[in-house]
């Protein structure tokens, strides 16, 4: 029989952070870019869209006007799904029956004035602006003392179920730490624990010596296909230095991280030349007050396209009863990922179009 090789034979991944397993099954995939690979143009969006609940000086559902902002925006979300005003309180019949109120706040964050920009097209000047705009939000939440943990993130493309193109995030602060962000606290303190050092520090050093998950790197951040990567193009930026929040950013660090948001964000739109889809977010320490050594803050994206502009992997049948299973390795997704520009292609087509 062969010796077992990642490239060729099923096996199972391990991911670190959340303790779970995802099954890779490469030899299904020996010729992935057989299928489909049409581009689908996406309607032109207007710079300003009078109809739009997230441009400047627009009305908002609850009737509330836009101030006419230039850079970034945040408000409360009109139809928020964590308020604070709960009564506390706790449900319980024997050990089965369980629950208990829970408090929160959910902010919208405007990422630029444009509705027809992404963070693929946006400058990184602009992108600086949106991370201050977290750090600054953040900071704000935290000090609530309801509040222990606050999940930024960016959900985009229709999709994903987002309702609006106009670039926008949202934050969720809540008084639990949710499921996620728990099982990675649990897992990056075990290892802090044993090696006094973070699980992420340690990875990091194994994918420099490896090089082929890494997507790219600028001076303070490294971005990655995990190697228990369970989406086709997951990636995962994470910083060099170990912090365990993102207002421990130097000035660099802040200007560094715009860059690698940018230039992933251009890379999956140049993948397909569509307007990219995916989940993206912010797992960091909880707001807790305490210091959390064990944190190392990263961003990672969730994209469900798989082949082609509609071609999406379905997380469905053994997904949802078993566990997580792709089929293209992470390290072929990273070398996808690595081939393609930074420049994004809209730019490519205007350069091209010869001067009258
Ligand atoms: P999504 O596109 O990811 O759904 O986020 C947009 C959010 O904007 C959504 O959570 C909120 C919705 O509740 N919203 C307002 O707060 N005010 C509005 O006028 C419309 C939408």
């Amino acid at each position: 029989m062969a010796q077992f090789d990642l490239k060729d034979h099923s096996h199972r991944r391990y991911n670190p952070l959340t303790g779970e397993w995802i099954q890779v099954s490469p030899h299904r995939s020996k010729r992935p870019w057989q299928g489909q690979v049409e581009k689908t143009g996406g309607a032109e969006l207007l710079a300003f869209d009078p109809a739009c609940y997230l441009c400047p000086g627009n009305v908002r559902a609850n009737g509330e006007v836009n101030p006419t902002y230039t850079s970034t925006y945040a408000f409360t979300n009109d139809f928020a799904a964590l308020v604070e005003d709960v009564p506390a309180g706790e449900f319980r019949d024997s050990d089965l029956l369980l629950a208990k109120s829970e408090a929160g706040i959910c902010r919208v964050i405007c990422f630029s004035p444009r509705h027809d920009l992404t963070v693929a097209e946006m400058d990184a000047a602009g992108i600086r602006s949106v991370i201050d705009l977290w750090i600054e939000e953040y900071n704000q939440l935290g000090k609530n003392k309801n509040i222990q943990y606050i999940q930024i993130f960016e959900n985009k493309g229709a999709v994903m179920g987002c309702s609006n193109p106009h670039p926008h995030g949202q934050i969720w602060a809540q008084q639990s730490i949710p499921a996620e962000p728990a099982k990675k606290q649990q897992h990056q303190l075990d290892y802090f624990k044993r090696k006094g050092v973070t699980l992420l520090a340690d990875y990091q050093v194994l994918e420099q010596k490896h090089q082929e998950r890494i997507v790219f790197e600028n001076d303070h951040f490294i971005v990655v296909v995990p190697f228990w990567a369970v989406w086709p193009f997951e990636t995962m930026i994470v910083p060099k230095r170990a912090m365990a929040r993102i207002t421990e950013m130097t000035e660099a660090e802040r200007n560094a991280f715009a860059d690698a948001y940018r230039r992933m964000a251009a890379r999956y739109d140049n993948l397909f030349e569509v307007s990219f889809p995916y989940s993206a977010g912010i797992h960091q320490a909880p707001s807790d007050g305490e210091a959390h050594a064990e944190w190392h803050w990263h961003m990672v994206f969730y994209p469900p396209l798989l082949r082609s502009a509609t071609v999406k992997k379905f997380m469905v049948g053994y997904e949802m009863l078993a566990n997580p299973q792709r089929d293209i390795t992470p390290e072929f997704s990273a070398d996808r990922l690595r081939s393609l520009s930074d420049t994004h292609f809209k730019q490519h087509i205007v350069s091209e179009i010869p001067k009258p």
